[in-house]
């Protein structure tokens, strides 16, 4: 073990053991942090160093408890900057790139894109190099800045529920915080092991070769269509095989048509209402076809790349055998809105109880826990939230979708862009920030905004973004929307430029009026 409780690493240390670690394929010994002034018991051991584990933790610290994290990776901030988040959106960030430079190709100052099939696997390779950073900096931040005492490089074996061995120690503590993440959901259908079928965790450690010119992706979710995008922008055929319909997920018609439509612009083929059959391998165990079965029948389909993105599983396992905990059918585990479990001060956040598996749930579900360990009585209430995915757009809602709001409320007000047009001429909105030569030179790619409204009572009941900046609009939208915010009082808010502000203008140009007409 390295014990570092007493050394000052600067951020280029971590940087360089992490990566001399990763190189080396040896994860060596763990590292052990703790303060030897600090004489009081452990409040808490989090078990898990993630979004949820280490926010929990720094949460409790500055609370003034004592927590401890123990995680099985030689970095804090878990599978988000590993293989889970970070890599997602730089692959997001790729796809919205290469739709502008497919879109504008031999344009401008664009560069000839026809043809031209862009390297995955040096997108990886990039990837692999650039997420040290972000590891290093979570051990510096967490260690210098946040005071946190830690074991990584070891998972911990949980003996009791106040107590965890960990790197040849044992550890006590008045509470366990189970915050251990998931996995994604290991399959046996025929062909699953052969190489070149991945998942997000497999394609970012293992991808080692440049897929061909087609992609298959399994799987209808965010995380499905969100690497399908980005499979598609680098200019390979990209189908997508799903048992449901795509986008189902997005609760708007009008929304999941706008994206769909740009979708099967950028050729992206769906067979949805179909399954995977088997993948089929050549005498080398590498992927050569897949079988589906679909409506029309069984095909077969010719590749060597299949992405799985069907759905993650908790790790849950270890906990639930030790210490009883309870969970549901899928292994998830149960916990009420203080975040504790059915085991008396045994606490659960994060992926592990389930979804939305997103980062701000994972780390205010750890502040909960914290604030309920140090004594007072927090609730988290999930409720509404905005909720986002990639396709080569940012994607962003929040609440009910015109269909549903119009079966609740007699009169339902809708403020959108670009608004109906029954002439057919393309209009270009919403214009906005790095939309603006979609803007100007391919309108109908320029996004699309909407907003719900519940006309008696001038309240936002749902709100819809694509497009540049959808995600930061929302971040605030969605707080005064769940606290009832009106037309009105949007219209009162300043707006910078135009997207997201674009919420603002069509309010404004709206509010003044007593009785309330969609656009
Ligand atoms: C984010 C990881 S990449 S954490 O939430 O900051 O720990």
């Amino acid at each position: 073990m390295v014990d570092i409780s007493k050394s000052h690493w600067t951020v280029s240390d971590w940087h360089e053991e992490i990566e001399n670690r990763f190189a080396s394929l040896e994860r060596g010994e763990p590292f052990i942090n703790l303060n030897e002034d600090d004489h009081r018991e452990f409040d808490a051991i989090f078990l898990g160093g993630g979004a949820a584990g280490r926010f929990g933790a720094s949460y409790l610290r500055a609370m003034g408890g004592r927590p401890l994290i123990i995680d099985q990776w030689p970095f804090l901030g878990g599978s988000c900057p590993h293989h889970a988040c970070v890599p997602h959106h730089v692959f997001s960030d790729v796809a919205a790139q290469l739709l502008l430079e497919r879109t504008f190709s031999g344009k401008l100052w664009f560069q000839d894109m026809k043809d031209k099939q862009i390297s995955i696997m040096e997108i990886i390779e990039m990837f692999r190099q650039g997420r040290t950073g972000p590891h290093a900096f979570m051990n510096y931040q967490s260690k210098e800045q946040l005071d946190l005492e830690f074991v990584l490089n070891d998972q911990g074996t949980i003996l009791d529920s106040k107590t965890v061995s960990a790197a040849g120690q044992i550890y006590r503590a008045r509470n366990l915080v189970l915050a251990t993440g998931s996995r994604p959901k290991e399959f046996t259908f025929d062909g699953h092991d052969l190489s070149g079928v991945f998942e997000h965790v497999s394609l970012v450690d293992t991808l080692d070769y440049e897929p061909g010119s087609t992609a298959v992706v399994v799987g209808g979710g965010k995380t499905a269509i969100e690497y399908a995008c980005f499979f598609n922008a680098t200019g390979r055929r990209t189908i997508v095989v799903s048992r449901d319909k795509p986008l189902s997920m997005i609760p708007d018609h009008e929304t999941r048509s706008y994206l769909m439509t740009q979708m099967l612009e950028q050729g992206m083929e769906f067979i949805s209402d179909s399954e995977l059959l088997a993948v089929v391998g050549d005498r080398q165990g590498r992927v050569k076809s897949v079988r589906i079965r679909s409506s029309s029948g069984e095909a077969s389909i010719e590749t060597d790349f299949v992405f799985l993105g069907l759905g993650q599983r908790p790790n849950s396992e270890h906990a639930t055998t030790v210490l009883g905990v309870k969970a549901d059918a899928k292994g998830f585990i149960e916990v009420d809105s203080r975040m504790h479990t059915s085991v008396s001060n045994v606490y659960a956040v994060g992926d592990v109880v389930g979804f939305p598996m997103e980062m701000f749930k994972a780390r205010k579900g750890g502040m909960y826990a914290a604030r309920n360990i140090m004594g007072e009585e927090a609730h988290y209430h999930i409720g509404e939230y905005p909720d986002f995915m990639h396709t080569h757009y940012e994607v962003c809602w929040l609440g009910m979708g015109e269909e549903e709001a119009r079966s609740r409320y007699p009169e339902v007000v809708v403020l959108k862009l670009p608004p109906d047009n029954p002439d057919g001429h393309q209009i270009a909105l919403p214009a906005g920030d790095r939309m603006m030569l979609y803007a100007m030179m391919k309108p109908n790619l320029s996004g699309f905004q909407k907003l719900v409204i519940d006309g008696a009572s001038r309240r936002i009941v749902g709100a819809f973004h694509v497009g540049s900046g959808a995600k930061d609009g929302f971040q605030y939208l969605a707080p005064m929307v769940s606290r009832g915010l009106t037309v009105d009082e949007l219209g009162e808010m300043d707006e910078l430029f135009l997207n997201p502000s674009y919420f603002i203008q069509l309010c404004r140009l709206r509010a003044g009026s007593k009785v309330l007409r969609g656009m």
